[in-house]
């Protein structure tokens, strides 16, 4: 494209504004890869979503086109067309001057904007190839088109405008439409816009901002998809917990103080885990920031006050501690305000400190009726928390009575006093053998790798952790002597860094009732130990099941499981001595070592969480009331790892 337009002496300095973010766009767009590519299209999207906040655009659409260019269209007011004082249309303002927004005073009323967005689409324009804007206004339909290049001269121009304003026809819509090609000179080549990326956080911006809907297409591959959420929130919360059991409808709790608008919606579930998205103007704020610290606050505070007037906190108790009450919500959390203050450069912390104020003050009050009104909830909840509380403290106390060697009124330390230790302090690679029974402990003790490895023999069948409550469990020896050994605490506060062993290797009998204690301690692990599942930590060692020993050849082979003997026997023509091992007490140590202990030998499987929700749906198939699949899985024996419900 070439240049029509001409410039007056006002235009150097506009003129230099652009040329200032091809040189640096870092500053601009924080990198040149995929993050700054995408930024361009969420410069113009703010926007867009600021016209929608001032209560003017319903609708936005976002299309990618064959050639890699964008589109960003929306049904609002439409950029003014008149002449900026500056002499120039208003639409060349907005995309040729950084900072149109604040400096030239144009968009009035975009009070609650993103901070530092909206105001960058002169930063779009500057690096891409080319910017078309359309404008729908006031009857007529009006067009201006800009582009970067270099002259044979080597004089190069950045996000200049190449027509000036036209009316090139009518039309009776409103709204402004923004096409853009990103330049491939400043993204080094890598210009390709993901729709996954896009659509991600359109749905985001759709939640955050009930009765907007937002339509994405794709032309490249015409995928289309439609995002508007008249819930809001509430939705988005919906869509979180989405394949988790959750434990009461949704609360929403909302309020307008100082100009701050706020609103939070939140909705526990039967895991640990404790999740607050937050935001600030639609702006993911991923470390919190003052908005979230009030929220925190007010809602301990509350719902501590409530439990002391109810009597569920006696006179004597200490508070619940805010993890203790937050366990297992799930949250979003979203402040609207004018002049945002960021944490350092990244925006990912609010600073403002009114937020802080207006969130606690707001939350406070929405929250005390929230629980006035719902009494059952709120004796649910607080129940939670008391239990989460107590959990904690449990598995604080069930650890510091191993480390004192205390003996109480428990045979914990006993239980514990069974525990075999390894010789090396070295955590890393030190491994805990949960071993069925005690003679199966005793071989395994001898067989052991005495530097490395350690043994804890487990009495009977441990309690199903599926229908006891966390507080049994806890009074539960063997649970307690895991957990005192392991040196981890149990729920939100889990944390596998902290445990002695490398390695948590699950050996049990290959029989029912080893396959059925192997669920019992994976259950345990999958509900309140989750992170070491997630980190890998945890294994089923695999005993073998039969000894096959070739009578012609005199020696013996192991078969691990129905085919491989069927393959031996078939080898040998029959000429083979079977043994059924029935425990791993049948087998002595050297053998207990060789077949199922030696790091070098041995076959492990580790236990992997590659979808959160199969396996919570996996493991209440096998633990729940439903006899026959546990009776199937039990029977089969099969791998924890490759059992597919
Ligand atoms: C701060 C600048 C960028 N602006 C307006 C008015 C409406 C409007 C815009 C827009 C992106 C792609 C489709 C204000 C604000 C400029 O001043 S920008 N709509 N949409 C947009 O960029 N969408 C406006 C007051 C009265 N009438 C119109």
């Amino acid at each position: 494209m070439k240049p029509s337009a001409s410039y007056g002496a006002e235009d150097i300095h506009i003129l230099e504004g652009l040329h200032a973010v091809r040189k640096r766009p870092g500053m601009y767009i924080g990198n040149t890869s995929t993050g700054g590519l995408h930024h361009l299209v969420w410069e113009i999207v703010d926007n867009a979503v600021d016209e929608h906040l001032a209560s003017y655009a319903h609708t936005i659409a976002v299309a990618v086109h064959a050639d890699g260019s964008v589109t960003v269209e929306d049904d609002g007011r439409g950029i003014p067309v008149s002449m900026h004082a500056s002499g120039v249309p208003t639409p060349q303002v907005v995309f040729t001057v950084l900072h149109a927004g604040g400096k030239f005073g144009v968009g009035g009323g975009y009070a609650k904007s993103g901070g530092l967005h909206g105001v960058g689409a002169s930063v779009t324009n500057a690096l891409s190839e080319w910017l078309v804007v359309d404008i729908a206004r006031d009857g007529a339909l009006y067009r201006q088109k800009f582009a970067s290049w270099v002259d044979a001269d080597g004089t190069e121009h950045v996000g200049a405008p190449v027509t000036t304003l036209e009316r090139i026809g009518d039309t009776k819509r409103t709204g402004t439409k923004v096409t853009f090609k990103p330049d491939a000179r400043v993204f080094h080549g890598q210009v390709h816009v993901q729709a996954a990326l896009l659509m991600e956080r359109l749905q985001q911006i759709a939640f955050l901002n009930a009765g907007l809907r937002i339509q994405f297409r794709d032309e490249r591959t015409d995928e289309r998809v439609e995002y508007a959420y008249e819930g809001g929130l509430v939705s988005y919360v919906g869509f979180l917990n989405e394949g988790k059991s959750v434990l009461h409808d949704c609360v929403r709790m909302f309020g307008t103080k100082d100009g701050i608008d706020v609103e939070i919606a939140f909705q526990y579930h039967d895991g640990f885990v404790e999740t607050i998205a937050s935001y600030v103007n639609s702006i993911p704020t991923h470390s919190g920031g003052t908005h979230e610290t009030g929220f925190k606050a007010a809602y301990t505070r509350v719902m501590n006050e409530y439990a002391r007037k109810h009597q569920l906190l006696k006179e004597k108790d200490k508070n619940i501690e805010g993890a203790d009450v937050r366990e297992g919500m799930m949250a979003v959390l979203h402040v609207k305000m004018a002049e945002v203050e960021f944490v350092g450069q990244t925006k990912g912390q609010l600073g403002s400190s009114a937020a802080r104020t207006v969130v606690e003050s707001i939350v406070a009050e929405q929250l005390t009726r929230v629980l006035q009104e719902q009494p059952t909830l709120a004796h649910q909840l607080l129940k939670k928390a008391l239990l989460a509380a107590k959990a904690r403290e449990a598995a604080r106390k069930a650890r510091e009575d191993v480390r004192t060697g205390k003996k109480g009124r428990s045979d914990l330390a006993q239980l514990v006093g069974k525990l075999t230790p390894a010789q090396s302090k070295d955590r890393t690679r030190n491994e805990l053998f949960i071993v069925e029974g005690d003679s199966a402990g005793g071989s395994a003790k001898q067989g052991r790798d005495a530097r490395h490895q350690a043994i804890l023999p487990l009495r009977g069948k441990p309690m199903n952790p599926e229908k006891a409550k966390l507080s049994d469990l806890l009074r539960n020896e063997e649970y307690r002597a895991i957990i005192a050994t392991l040196g981890v605490d149990v729920g939100a506060s889990c944390d596998p860094e902290g445990a002695h062993y490398g390695k948590v290797i699950i050996m049990t009998d290959a029989d029912t009732d080893g396959a059925h204690i192997q669920v019992l301690l994976l259950t345990f692990f999958y509900r309140y130990m989750k992170p070491l599942i997630e980190q890998g930590m945890v294994y089923l060692a695999r005993p073998p099941l039969y000894k096959v020993t070739m009578t012609k050849q005199k020696r013996f082979v192991y078969a691990y499981d129905e085919d491989a003997l069927a393959a031996l026997t078939r080898e040998h023509g029959g000429n083979v001595e079977v043994q059924r091992y029935k425990g791993l007490g049948e087998m002595n140590p050297d053998q207990l070592w060789d077949t199922t202990m030696n790091p070098s030998a041995r076959v492990l499987h580790q236990v992997r969480i590659e979808d959160a929700t199969k396996a919570e749906r996996r493991i209440v198939t096998l633990m729940g009331d439903a006899v026959e699949p546990r009776k199937r899985w039990i029977v089969d024996n099969v791998d924890f790892t490759q059992y597919d419900v």
